[in-house]
C-alpha cells in the first residue's frame, strides 16, 4: 500500500486509479466503503487542519477519525434527545482518571463499520492498521482505576444505560517513560499537541467555579460563599459508542478558563503583562497535569483544586440538566432529585462532591440541612479501590478551609452530626470516636480530613472491587462503619470490556471463538465463552488456538524488537508482568526469581540445559516519578536483562526485557501475545487487579497469589488451571509479627540470589536500599513488609509447575482454552449491570 499520497485541488488522491474515482462528499453517516471513502476525502480537504495538498498517514488518520466522528455525533445527538424526552434516572460517573487509549478501532468496531472503513482506506491507498497507529493514546489516568472507568463507559453505552462520565481534560496526561542507562526517565507528553479528533468543545456549557474567598451571613441567616477567584469550567465532550446499538454516551471533560473580563487591560498597557493575565495563568494550571506531585505544598493545593473543579463543574451541570428536564412553570420538587440522579464517586478523589452538593442545595437552592442531607446521601455512592494506608486521602483541614471555606464548615457539621449519631445509637463505639471521625484531631498541629470516612458516612452505598477486597473493607478497614450500617456495604467485582480486550486486540482468537461457538454473541454476553469448555480437548481447536496465540506472539516479538532492539524468540514461553511498578505488586519478587533461574542455568551441564524450558520474561510499567524504590526495581530489571541477554552460556534459554512506556496501546499487543502472566502481589494488598482478567480472557495462564480478583478468576477457570503460591491474606498479619520476633528463616536460594546482586556483577548502581527493604525486622527498613522472602520458595515451586505444564503443548493449550472459557464473569457488562441494579437503580434507555 502507498504510505503517502497527495490531494490536489481537484480532489485527486495520487494513490492509483481507484482513489481518483472517489468524490469528496460530506455525508454524515456513510455505510458502505464508497460512501466512507468519499467522506474521508471530504474531511481531508475541507477540515482545515493540515495543508490540503498532503495526504500522509497522519492526515489520513485525522480525516478518517473525523469521518467516524460524523456518525458518532449523529447517534450521540439522538441519544441525548432520547434521554431528554424519556427523562430516566441517570447515572453520573465522577472520576479524576480515564485511560481511554486509542479510539479509532474501537469506534469503527462498535459501529459495525470495520470492513467499510478498511476497504475505504484501501481505496485511498492506505492500510487500516497503519492509520490506526497514527493515533496517540488518551492517557488521562495512572493505572487500573482509570482504565476501569473507561471500560465502564464502554459497558454503560453498550447496555443502553442512561449514564455519563465526567472527568478533567488534562493537557499532560500520564508521563512518557524512557528507559536509559540511569533507569526510568519521565517526559511530559502533550496528547493534544495536534488536537484530538474525538472531542467536541461545547462553548455553550460553561460553569463558574470559585476558590478561596469567604463566607458571608445573609440577613435571613443563610450563608453565602463570596469573593476569591472564579474560574470557568468549559465542557469538552468525547463520544462513547456502544457496541451494536445506536446509544452513544458522553465522557464530558472540563477545562479551566478565565474570561476576557478577567484580563486587566490597564495593567497590560502599563507593561505589567503577567499581572494582567494572572487569572488566565492560574486557570491554565488547573488542568495542566494529571496527578501533580504532592510532595510540595503547591502540588497538594493544585491537586485539591483539580478535585473541587471536577466536583463543582459536574454537579452544576447535573443540576442544570435536572432542572431542564422538569416541567416548565412548575415549582421544583427537590425530593425527586435522587430518583433522577445517581452519582458514583470513583475512589475518594471526587469526595468534595459531598459538601459541594450540600452547599448548592442549602446556600443556592435554600433547602435546610436535613433535606439537603437526605438528598445528598441518597444520591452519592462511593467505590473504594485500595486499602493501602498511604493511598487513603487525608487533607489538612487548614488547606481545605483556605481553598474552600464554606465546604470546611459543612465538613465540620458532617463530623459533628456523625458524633451525635454515634452517641445516640452506638455508645459502645464512642471510645473509638477519635479513629472513626471524619476529622482527625489526633495531632492538633495537623488536623486532617479523612476523605474515605466522609464518603462512608455520606454515601448510601460503599463498595469494594473484588470479593476479597470487599470483605477486607467490611472486616478491617471500615469494620466499625460496617457494624453501624451493614446494608450500605456491597461488592462489585471489577470487569473489563470484551470489545477492546478480546474482540479488537486479538481478532485471530476472536474469529476462532466465534467459529467454534457458532455465534459472535459472546461479544455482548461473555458467559457464552463457557461453550468452549466442551471443545477444550479437541485437537482441531487446540491447533487453531495455538496458531492464533503464536501469531500474537510474533506480533509482540516484532513490537519488542521495534521499541527495544532486543530480538526475542516466539518459540520460547512468553512470561509477562505489566502494571504500575509498586513494591506491593512485587515485580521485585519476579526479577529475583529470574536471577535465581539465571544462576541455576549457569551451573548446568549442557545435558541438563536440554531440559530447561526457554523463557522470555517481560516486565513493563511506570514508577511514580518520586517513588525511588520503584525506580530501583525498573533499573534492576534492565540491568539483569543486560547481563542475561548477552551471556552465551544461557543461549536462548532465558531473555529478560523491560517493556518501555507501558500504556493501553502497549497492553493491546502484550496481553494477546503472552502465555503466562504474573499477578503476584502480597495477599490482601491488590484490591482487584484488572489486567489479570485481560490476560485470562486472552488464554494466558496466571501465576499468582490469592489476592484481589485472582481468587475469583481461579474459582471460575478451575484451580488446576491456575499456578497458585504464597501466603494467604489472613496469614499476613501473623507472618509480619513472626518476622518482627526474628522467627523468619530465609530459604538458602533467596540468600544466594541476594548475594548475587550484592556481588556487584550487575554494575555499579547502588541496590543497597532495595536489598535493605528485604532485611531487618520491625526497626530497620520495613522488615520485608511485602513478604518477598516468605513467598520466594513457594513462588519458585509454582514456577517449576509452570515449566512442567509448558513442556506438554496439548496440556498447556487446553489450560489456555479453559482460561478463556472461564472468563465470562469478568466482563464489565456484568459489573455495570450490577451497579445499575443494586446501587444506581437505573433502567436501560435504548434509542429506537
Ligand atoms: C495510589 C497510591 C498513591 C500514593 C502512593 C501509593 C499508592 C498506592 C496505590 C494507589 C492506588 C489508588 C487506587 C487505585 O488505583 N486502585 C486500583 O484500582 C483498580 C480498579 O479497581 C484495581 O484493580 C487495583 O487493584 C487497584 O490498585
Amino acid at each position: 500500500m502507498a504510505s503517502a499520497s497527495d490531494i490536489n485541488g481537484d480532489t485527486t488522491i495520487k494513490a492509483g486509479a481507484a482513489a481518483d474515482a472517489v468524490p469528496a462528499i460530506a455525508h454524515p453517516t456513510p455505510e458502505d466503503a464508497f460512501g466512507v471513502a468519499a467522506n474521508i476525502k471530504y474531511h481531508a480537504q475541507f477540515s482545515p487542519h493540515f495543508s490540503p495538498v498532503k495526504f500522509e498517514p497522519e492526515q489520513a488518520f485525522y480525516a478518517t477519525a473525523e469521518s467516524v466522528r460524523d456518525t458518532l455525533i449523529q447517534r450521540w445527538n439522538e441519544t441525548f434527545l432520547h434521554f431528554h424526552k424519556t427523562d430516566p434516572k441517570q447515572t453520573y460517573y465522577l472520576s479524576m482518571e480515564y485511560l481511554q487509549g486509542r479510539a479509532l478501532t474501537n469506534a469503527v468496531g462498535n459501529l459495525g463499520l470495520t470492513d467499510a472503513y478498511a476497504s475505504a482506506l484501501s481505496k485511498l491507498g492506505y492500510d487500516m492498521e497503519n492509520i490506526v497507529e497514527q493515533e496517540r493514546d488518551a492517557a488521562l489516568g495512572n493505572g487500573g482505576l482509570g482504565r476501569l472507568a473507561s471500560c465502564f463507559l464502554d459497558s454503560m453505552a453498550t447496555l443502553d444505560l442512561p449514564a455519563w462520565g465526567y472527568g478533567l481534560r488534562y493537557k499532560y496526561g500520564l508521563f512518557m517513560q524512557k528507559i536509559t542507562k540511569k533507569g526510568q526517565e519521565e517526559y511530559a507528553e502533550d496528547w493534544l499537541e495536534k488536537f484530538s479528533p474525538w472531542e467536541v468543545v461545547r462553548h455553550d456549557i460553561v460553569h463558574p467555579v470559585r476558590f478561596f474567598g469567604e463566607v458571608q451571613v445573609q440577613a435571613d441567616g443563610r450563608r453565602k460563599w463570596v469573593g476569591g477567584e472564579v474560574l470557568h469550567a468549559l465542557a469538552y465532550d468525547i463520544p462513547i459508542p456502544g457496541y451494536n446499538t445506536k446509544n452513544t454516551i458522553s465522557l464530558r471533560v472540563w477545562d479551566a478558563k478565565a474570561t476576557a473580563k478577567d484580563f486587566d487591560l490597564y495593567a497590560f498597557n502599563e507593561g505589567k503583562h503577567d499581572k494582567a493575565a494572572s487569572l488566565h495563568s492560574k486557570a491554565s494550571q488547573v488542568c495542566s497535569v494529571l496527578y501533580p506531585g504532592d510532595e510540595s505544598e503547591e502540588g497538594k493545593l493544585l491537586r485539591l483544586k483539580q478535585q473541587f473543579f471536577l466536583c463543582s463543574a459536574s454537579l452544576q451541570d447535573i443540576i442544570a440538566r435536572f432542572k431542564e428536564r422538569r416541567p416548565k412553570n412548575s415549582t421544583l420538587d427537590w425530593k425527586i432529585f435522587p430518583s433522577k440522579v445517581a452519582v458514583q464517586m470513583n475512589d475518594t478523589h471526587p469526595t468534595l462532591s459531598i459538601p459541594e452538593l450540600m452547599r448548592i442545595l442549602m446556600d443556592v437552592e435554600g433547602l435546610g440541612w436535613n433535606q439537603a442531607w437526605a438528598i445528598t446521601s441518597s444520591t452519592l455512592a462511593y467505590t473504594n479501590h485500595t486499602v493501602l494506608p498511604e493511598a487513603l486521602e487525608k487533607w489538612p483541614q487548614s488547606v481545605i478551609a483556605k481553598l474552600l471555606p464554606r465546604h470546611m464548615e459543612i465538613i465540620a457539621e458532617i463530623d459533628k452530626q456523625f458524633q451525635a449519631l454515634l452517641h445516640a445509637k452506638r455508645p459502645d463505639l464512642e471510645r473509638k470516636l477519635g479513629e472513626l471521625r471524619v476529622i482527625d484531631y489526633s495531632n492538633p498541629q495537623k488536623v486532617l480530613v479523612r476523605m474515605a470516612h466522609m464518603c462512608v458516612v455520606s454515601s448510601h452505598s460503599v463498595n469494594g472491587v473484588a470479593e476479597l477486597h470487599s470483605n477486607i473493607l467490611k472486616e478491617e478497614l471500615f469494620a466499625d462503619f460496617y457494624s453501624l450500617w451493614p446494608s450500605k456495604f456491597q461488592n462489585k467485582t471489577n470487569g473489563i470490556t470484551p470489545r477492546r480486550w478480546l474482540r479488537y486486540c486479538s481478532p485471530e482468537l476472536s474469529h476462532i471463538i466465534t467459529k467454534w461457538l457458532r455465534t459472535d454473541e459472546w461479544v455482548v454476553n461473555l458467559d457464552l465463552l463457557t461453550g468452549l469448555r466442551q471443545f477444550a480437548d479437541d485437537k482441531q481447536l487446540q491447533s487453531e488456538w495455538a496458531a492464533a496465540k503464536h501469531a500474537n506472539k510474533v506480533r509482540l516479538a516484532d513490537y519488542i524488537c521495534e521499541v527495544t532492539g532486543i530480538k526475542i524468540d516466539p518459540s520460547t514461553m512468553f512470561d509477562t508482568q505489566i502494571k504500575r511498578i509498586h513494591e506491593y505488586k512485587r515485580q521485585f519478587l519476579n526479577i529475583l526469581s529470574v536471577i535465581y533461574r539465571y544462576i541455576t542455568i549457569k551451573k548446568m551441564s549442557p545435558e541438563q540445559k536440554k531440559a530447561v524450558v526457554p523463557r522470555t520474561v517481560m516486565i513493563g510499567g511506570k514508577a511514580f516519578a518520586t517513588y525511588a524504590q520503584a525506580k530501583r526495581i525498573v533499573k534492576l530489571v534492565t540491568d539483569v536483562g543486560a547481563l542475561v541477554n548477552n551471556d552465551p552460556d544461557v543461549g536462548g534459554l532465558l531473555k529478560v526485557v523491560f517493556i518501555p512506556n507501558y500504556n493501553v496501546t502497549v497492553a493491546e499487543v502484550a496481553i494477546p501475545g503472552s502465555e503466562l502472566s504474573q499477578h503476584i502481589s502480597t495477599a490482601g494488598m491488590e484490591a482487584s487487579g484488572t489486567s489479570n482478567m485481560k490476560f485470562a480472557l486472552n488464554g494466558c495462564l496466571i501465576i499468582g497469589t490469592l489476592d484481589g480478583a485472582n481468587v475469583e478468576i481461579r474459582e471460575e477457570i478451575g484451580e488446576e488451571n491456575f499456578f497458585l503460591f504464597g501466603a494467604r491474606a489472613d496469614e499476613i498479619t501473623r507472618l509480619r509479627k513472626e518476622r518482627e520476633q526474628g522467627r523468619f528463616v530465609p530459604d538458602p536460594r533467596f540468600q544466594e540470589t541476594k548475594e548475587f546482586i550484592k556481588s556487584g556483577i550487575l554494575g555499579d548502581y547502588n541496590y543497597e536500599p532495595l536489598l535493605d527493604s528485604l532485611e531487618g525486622n520491625s526497626g530497620f527498613g520495613r522488615g520485608d513488609y511485602f513478604l518477598v522472602g516468605h513467598d520466594f520458595p513457594s513462588y519458585l515451586e509454582a514456577q517449576a509447575e509452570v515449566d512442567k505444564a509448558y513442556k506438554n503443548k496439548a496440556t498447556w493449550t487446553k489450560m489456555s482454552i479453559l482460561s478463556t472459557a472461564g472468563s465470562g464473569k469478568f466482563s464489565s457488562d456484568r459489573t455495570i449491570q450490577q451497579y445499575a441494579n443494586e446501587i444506581w437503580h437505573i433502567q436501560e434507555c435504548r434509542v429506537p
